[in-house]
């Protein structure tokens, strides 16, 4: 009995000693394991393809709404000078009165159509969130951008690989935005990233900068990942993540321009293509979602705190756009649903009325509340 008292006395006088004083400076670790990310599920380009229905012809990619905006907003701020229309109204704005003007929203500008002004403030948007203290409400959350990333890494089981992919998704985005608003004043219009122009080539994108979202390095020789160390994100540590777990880990990439290039135009439209929601939803889940995941790397390739990179959210503003354009082709696709909402056999079947939440960082919602992105909860729209 007295020897394991002093046994475990002198256990704790080691621990402590160790923590508080330092063997020697660390070493600054450069680059990480990629074996700890794994990385999401695919289907090939050409299985999309060869099972596409044909249907792409009648699958228009233009605008979502017609008609003219009126052009009495002059808030200056939220204009992307870049663009050429007169799109000022904040998503926010434009949703404050419970009722969408559908001839004008806000408008989600392509990454290109941003003005530098704009890049800026989204970038320093975000690192506001990071520098701002977490709620304590999310497991491993260290500050309020990781309470985002914490919720997602909970929520993965429910969110990933059924139905509730794509609705949830366009409500996480959603929450992310309000913190954005909310909470770090940003009040400007939202970008997107088309990534099918930058297929094969993402660690050429002005996004993968110092000034924006860092660089995007390829897989050391010895197929490590590369902490990101220069730029607003350099010398991050992550604190959620990776997995399930809570491992204080850098802000890794390991871009795979092999996987990027899959991310094109035709594999979109593929997916497209299926009239089925539920068919859709797996074909750019799998697809082009996925590779976009993957090719990116090290942190991105990990599906439960893959929010930990902040270019997640600028993916998952192209995977919303692929839904939208998807949603374009035929009245219905606002209004009804199909697919499973859980992993119960039978499955409970996903509806209007299905719950989308996130453990309480925002307010519930319903599916049918952000099926139309110009309703009464969501007012926007996607410059094309
Ligand atoms: C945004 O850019 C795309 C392609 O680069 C172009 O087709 C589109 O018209 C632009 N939209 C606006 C609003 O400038
Ligand atoms: C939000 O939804 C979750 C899951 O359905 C539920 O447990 C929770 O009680 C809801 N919260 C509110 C305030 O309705
Ligand atoms: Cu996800």
């Amino acid at each position: 009995m007295r020897f394991t008292l002093t046994s475990h006395a002198l256990v704790g006088a080691v621990a402590v000693s160790a923590l508080t004083v330092p063997r020697s400076v660390e070493k600054r670790l450069t680059h990480i394991d990629l074996a700890q990310f794994g990385s999401f599920p695919t289907i090939s380009p050409e299985q999309a393809h060869s099972e596409a229905e044909a249907l792409t012809a009648i699958l228009g990619d233009g605008p979502q709404f017609s008609g003219h905006k009126s052009n009495t907003n002059t808030n200056t701020n939220n204009k992307s000078p870049v663009a050429a229309v007169d799109d000022t109204t904040t998503e926010s704005e434009a949703a404050a009165a419970g009722t969408c003007d559908r001839n004008n929203p806000a408008v989600r500008f392509e990454w290109r159509n941003y003005s530098a002004d704009d890049k800026k403030a989204f970038v320093n948007g975000i690192k506001c969130l990071m520098d701002k203290d977490s709620s304590g409400s999310f497991p491993g959350a260290k500050n309020r951008y990781e309470d985002l990333v914490s919720v997602h890494q909970q929520l993965t089981p429910t969110i990933h690989q059924r139905a509730t992919f794509l609705v949830w998704h366009r409500y996480y985005v959603h929450v992310f935005e309000s913190l954005m608003r909310e909470e770090c004043g940003f009040n400007r219009a939202f970008p997107w990233w088309d990534e099918t122009l930058d297929a094969g080539k993402f660690a050429q994108s002005d996004l993968f900068t110092d000034e924006h979202f860092g660089p995007l390095p390829g897989k050391t020789s010895d197929g490590q990942g590369t902490c990101i160390d220069t730029g607003t994100f350099g010398g991050l540590t992550l604190h959620v993540g990776p997995g399930s777990g809570f491992t204080d880990h850098c802000l890794a990439r390991a871009v795979d321009e092999s996987l990027t290039a899959t991310v094109s135009a035709q594999f979109v439209q593929d997916c497209n293509s299926r009239t089925s929601y539920d068919d859709m939803r797996g074909c750019q889940e799998l697809g082009p979602h996925a590779y976009g995941h993957n090719g990116v790397g090290a942190v991105m390739a990990e599906v439960q705190a893959s929010p930990g990179d902040p270019v997640f959210f600028m993916h998952h503003l192209f995977v919303d756009h692929s839904f939208r354009i998807w949603q374009n082709g035929d009245a219905s696709r606002t209004t009804t649903i199909n697919g499973c909402a859980d992993g119960n056999n039978p499955c409970t079947a996903i509806t209007m009325d299905t719950v989308l939440h996130s453990n309480g960082l925002r307010p519930n919602t319903t599916v049918g509340a952000v099926m139309d992105t110009l309703g009464d909860y969501l007012c926007y729209r996607y410059d094309y």
